[in-house]
């Protein structure tokens, strides 16, 4: 593989965005082998981490490449990143994204259809499809409208608003924030603790989260029932609950900073 560096490292798979001249800018070529890249970490880790190399994330949808395409080429390059981003965001295994410099247009669409982002201070957000004169193709009107909600995704599309790292958390659209350089090692750390889980459980929240989300209330609440009671009749579930009533399962992390004052 050349334009996406792919790894395992203990159970977690790391993906690494590798077109640092183009600013890790999306190709068919990268975004094929972004799909071989997933298809193999669901296969065989707990977890994927997806991080870019150089100073950005991505620069988003190869503009040069786009530009050549005639309108059939155009839709089947959007279903391809549809198609690769749905494994990642519906997957068998929860992806963290190690976010830093630009995620833009294609980037974002990247990061947001992973289950976490993780960015470093000097990461910023932007949608510049409105100025280039077209519009998200990788699933961004579904998964970025979800993450941000539309009148803010609307805004950045019309006024090619950018949004800092700060700004994205308070918003919910990150996670963490780290200091510069510091997305990576925590994206891992968050990794190989949501490795720590029970796969079943890593599965249904990857799978059933959003569409209970997408369901209508009543069949939401049905849904979540069948979800609870098929995690909770797994046999690593019983495993784990007696742990916890043996005293044996660790405890929970609670933050102890403040806890002895007043
Ligand atoms: C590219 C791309 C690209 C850089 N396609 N070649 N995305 C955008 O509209 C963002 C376009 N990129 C930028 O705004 C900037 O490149 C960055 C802010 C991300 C980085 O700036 P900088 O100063 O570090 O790099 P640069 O000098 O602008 O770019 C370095 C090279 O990468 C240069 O090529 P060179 O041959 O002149 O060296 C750039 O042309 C090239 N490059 N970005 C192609 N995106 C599925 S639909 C999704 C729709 C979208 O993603 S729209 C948003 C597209």
């Amino acid at each position: 593989m050349a334009l996406i560096e792919y790894r395992i490292e203990d159970s977690i798979a790391i993906i690494t965005l590798n077109r640092i001249e183009k600013r890790n800018a999306l190709n068919d070529a990268a975004v094929a082998e972004l799909d071989e890249a997933v298809t193999h970490a669901v296969g065989n880790a707990s977890v994927g981490v997806i991080a870019g190399a150089g100073k950005h994330f991505s620069a988003g949808l190869d503009l040069a490449e786009h530009k050549q395409k005639n309108l059939m080429e155009a839709i089947d390059g959007s279903r391809n990143w549809h198609a690769t981003f749905s494994k990642i965001r519906f997957g068998k295994i929860p992806f963290v994204a190690a976010l830093h410099g630009a995620v833009v247009g294609g980037g974002m669409e990247l990061a947001a259809c992973c289950h976490l982002r993780v960015a470093d201070q000097d990461t910023y957000f932007a949608l510049p499809e409105g100025q280039r004169g077209i519009f998200v193709g990788g699933g961004g009107s579904v998964n970025i409208s979800r993450l941000v909600g539309v009148p803010r995704m609307t805004d950045m599309m019309l006024t090619g608003r950018v949004f800092n790292a700060s700004e994205a958390e308070s918003f919910a659209a990150v996670n963490y924030v780290t200091e510069n350089g510091g997305s990576f090692d925590k994206a891992m750390e968050l990794a190989k603790s949501i490795a720590g889980n029970s796969a079943l459980t890593n599965y249904l929240v990857v799978n059933g989260l959003q569409r209970v989300k997408n369901s209508g209330f009543d069949e939401g609440l049905f849904f979540e029932s069948m979800l609870a009671s098929l995690s909770q009749n797994s046999p690593e579930a019983i495993e784990r609950l007696n742990a916890f009533l043996n005293k044996t399962a660790p405890r929970l992390n609670i933050p102890t900073e403040g806890k002895d004052e007043g």
